[in-house]
């Protein structure tokens, strides 16, 4: 199975730890894609290889195309994010969506008021794990 695991990159970085985390779990039920994304100081490495914006925008439709199932952590509100999850919902990917309310932010109506995307409300990677797994095996 073919994982597009999405957060927030320019959005926001106090996540990432939490991302490595979730992308760690992931792994044990497929490939995940868009491992850079938990990964520390992507945004140098990524300028040090020589990537550019549109290198980066390609090539991660090309991945979100690819992919069997989509996972987004969206406590961290993020453009990017929000527009892989436009494009994953009108390719009909199936979307799980990770969210915790302790978090400072209110989650975007856009995200919340989508029944076609499964909300994982959660506070710790341990407390999610078991429902995170149910979505993977749904799809
Ligand atoms: O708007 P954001 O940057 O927060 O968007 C984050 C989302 O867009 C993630 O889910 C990624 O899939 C994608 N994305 C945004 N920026 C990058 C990136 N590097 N590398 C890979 N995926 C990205 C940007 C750094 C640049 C200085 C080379």
């Amino acid at each position: 199975m073919d994982i597009y695991f999405a957060g927030s990159i320019r959005g926001g970085r106090s996540d990432t730890a939490l991302y490595a985390d979730l992308i760690d779990v992931l792994e044990n039920h497929g490939t995940v894609l868009t491992e850079h994304v938990g990964t520390d100081a992507v945004e140098k490495k990524e300028a040090v290889a020589g990537l550019t914006d549109v290198d980066i925008y390609e090539q991660d439709l090309a991945w979100l195309r690819q992919a069997d199932v989509v996972v987004a952590e969206v406590t961290t509100p993020s453009l990017g994010v929000g527009y892989e999850l436009g494009r994953a919902v009108a390719w009909e990917k199936p979307i799980c969506c990770l969210y915790r309310p302790s978090s400072e932010h209110d989650l975007s109506a856009m995200i919340r008021g989508n029944d076609t995307v499964d909300l994982l409300e959660y506070e710790t990677v341990a407390g999610v794990k078991a429902d995170l797994e149910a979505f993977l095996h749904r799809h």
